[in-house]
């Protein structure tokens, strides 16, 4: 795919040292922008991620949290805006509430501010499927009736009528990516709140115990990290002016079939250990990704087994 539109632009990414961030920044990079702007405020993000592009001159990384307005007042020139700084766990938003709402809220609304001062092409941000909450029907199209159960969800939801609403009163151009179950290269397993890929890989890798939360029955659509930057690409590069999309893989795997395919990858012998359900946690989650595919020509490259195999080969 061909992103030479970002060549001598100006962009921002937000959440840039984060996972999704970093693999975003890679791609950009390449395409030679006039002006990379990262802001991440590094806690969660590792600045190892981003530390070989650091010494560019074309790359400024502004050290702050994201919902601060001083954290974008010496940018001047801005072309697009791709938002993935958040807080974005779903049983941290039950822990720190109001820290999610803050990142989450004050942060989207800076960057709307942002966009406006300096008439920003268009906005790129990552929501969720959480904004779905449990549904009957599956897959889940963008036109289901939205029903977040937790803070997380509810923030992004937050977002995507901020969005719109700005649309309406400012002219904001933007795009919003609800954003299935992500994986890939990059994205932390040592903490509770990592992706359940990250975690269950490397702990087999280190022989420890796996735990399944709840009867392991549950579905997800996992989507490569790979395919979600190109659907921000595709977002931003598209004449539309407004949109909300699914991001998957259009294909979906319980938790007990994953942990069969990673067992298998990685010789893992022992069984898992059922706990509790977590709070909050969805049964079903399938994503139809007709839409994208339609209006911004969306086409994921990868399945679940050929990217877990690139996640072993670059682990
Ligand atoms: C994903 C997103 C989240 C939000 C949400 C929307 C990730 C990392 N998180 O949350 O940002 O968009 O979808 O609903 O993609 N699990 C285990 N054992 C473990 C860890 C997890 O059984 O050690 C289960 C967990 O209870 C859940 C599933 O694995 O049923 C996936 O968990 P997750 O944290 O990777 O992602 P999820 O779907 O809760």
């Amino acid at each position: 795919m061909n992103y030479s539109f970002l060549k001598d632009r100006h962009i921002l990414v937000t959440g840039g040292a984060g996972f999704i961030g970093h693999h975003l920044v890679k791609k950009i990079i390449k395409q030679k922008p006039a002006k990379l702007y990262i802001i991440d405020n590094l806690a969660t993000g590792m600045l190892s991620n981003i530390e070989e592009f650091l010494a560019l001159p074309e790359v400024e990384f502004i050290n702050e949290d994201v919902a601060k307005p001083s954290a974008v007042e010496s940018i001047t020139d801005l072309d697009y805006i791709f938002h993935l700084a958040a807080v974005v766990s779903v049983p941290k938003s039950f822990e720190m509430p109001f820290l999610t709402h803050r990142t989450n809220e004050s942060g989207f609304i800076n960057m709307l501010e942002l966009a406006k001062r300096l008439k920003v092409k268009k906005i790129c941000y990552a929501s969720s499927s959480a904004v779905y909450g449990e549904q009957n029907q599956m897959p889940i199209y963008e036109t289901a009736q939205l029903n977040p159960q937790s803070p997380y969800g509810l923030s992004k939801l937050l977002n995507e009528q901020y969005a719109k609403a700005f649309y309406e009163w400012e002219s904001i151009s933007s795009m919003g990516f609800r954003f299935f179950n992500v994986f890939g290269p990059g994205q932390r397993a040592n903490s509770p709140y990592s992706g359940v890929i990250s975690i269950f890989l490397s702990r087999m890798q280190k022989g420890e115990n796996i735990q399944i939360f709840g009867d392991g029955e549950q579905i997800r659509d996992f989507v490569f990290v790979g395919d979600v930057v190109q659907a921000l690409l595709r977002g931003a590069q598209s004449e539309k002016t407004f949109g909300l999309y699914n991001v998957g893989s259009g294909q979906t795997t319980s938790l007990n079939e994953l942990y069969d395919v990673l067992k298998n990858l990685t010789n893992y012998s022992k069984e898992p250990r059922y706990q509790e359900a977590r709070k909050g946690d969805i049964k079903k989650s399938a994503a139809d990704i007709e839409l994208i595919k339609k209006e911004l020509g969306y086409n994921p490259k990868f399945n679940l087994k050929e990217g877990l195999a690139k996640l072993i080969e670059t682990a």
